[in-house]
């Protein structure tokens, strides 16, 4: 590791959470594999049949109930307590592991389990319940009443979140850290490009090398749960 960063840019996927026991969407008998992108991730697929898609998304709601975060997600939290410079936390991941292992500023690029969006009055509310119809009525949104709420949550040919405020991040951070993601969606497969572009150094944690790994000048291979917190005391020293 180059002398110590003073602003750190983090990205993490599903990765992060798969020793925490949350299916990744890419690995063998993953999320993609159990269910077509176009059916469950796609506005369309939503339009087609609401009860499937919010049937997806409450069966990942309630997993999270019985899964904890590991020590990846401790680690960064340790990082955002005690690094003295800029730190942005970005997840690609919907699930609550980095607030629950103790981070205070995530940006969910893709959206949360736990938040519900209205579609008709686009009130966001915190949202642990199931979403889908019962006795054929869908749940009403707290705020105008109508039966019209989808997961807030990002899907294909939606636009992520907070990308200005991303963006900004990238282009003057000193270190940018992509940890157990596989590289395959856009925009956040580009960021580490967009970083490099400004001359950060660029390391990427992942179980084995990802779709970008070629992008980035240091690539560590090996479970997050090892290599977040060994990288985490390298860079606090
Ligand atoms: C957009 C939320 C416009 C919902 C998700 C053609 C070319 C290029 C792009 C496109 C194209 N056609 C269409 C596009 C755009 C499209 C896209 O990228 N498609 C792909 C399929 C080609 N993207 C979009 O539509 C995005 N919107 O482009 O808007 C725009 C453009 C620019 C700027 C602004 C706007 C919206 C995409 C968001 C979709 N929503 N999730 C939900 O969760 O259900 S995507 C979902 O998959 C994730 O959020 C994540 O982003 C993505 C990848 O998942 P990963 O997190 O990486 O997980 P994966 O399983 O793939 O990999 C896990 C990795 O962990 C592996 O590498 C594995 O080795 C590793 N691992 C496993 N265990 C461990 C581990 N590592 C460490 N330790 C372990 N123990």
């Amino acid at each position: 590791m180059a002398d110590t960063p003073t602003s750190i840019v983090v990205l993490t996927g599903a990765g992060i959470s798969a020793e925490s026991g949350i299916d990744t969407f890419r690995s063998e008998g993953g999320l993609w594999e159990q269910h077509r992108i176009e059916d469950v991730a796609t506005p369309e697929g939503f339009a087609r049949n609401p009860d499937l898609v919010l049937g997806f998304y409450d069966a990942r709601r309630e997993a999270l109930a019985a899964v904890d975060p590991n020590p990846a997600h401790h680690a960064l939290a340790r990082l955002e307590t005690e690094f003295s410079g800029e730190l942005l936390l970005i997840t690609q991941n919907v699930d609550d592991l980095h607030e629950r292992g103790g981070s205070a500023r995530v940006l969910h690029m893709h959206g949360e389990l736990k938040s519900a969006l209205c579609q008709s009055c686009e009130t966001r509310s915190r949202w642990d319940a199931p979403m889908s119809a019962k006795d054929g009525q869908r749940p009403a949104c707290p705020v105008c009443k109508a039966p019209s709420l989808r997961p807030d949550v990002v899907w294909f040919g939606e636009m992520p979140y907070q990308m200005d405020r991303i963006y900004a991040a990238l282009a003057t951070c000193d270190l940018f850290v992509s940890i157990g993601t596989s590289g395959a969606v856009y925009p956040a497969a580009g960021f580490v490009q967009e970083a490099r572009a400004f001359g950060a150094e660029t390391l990427e944690l992942n179980l084995e090398p990802s779709e970008g790994s070629h992008f980035f000048a240091t690539s560590r291979h090996g479970p997050a749960g090892q290599l977040v917190p060994q990288w985490v005391d390298e860079v606090l020293g």
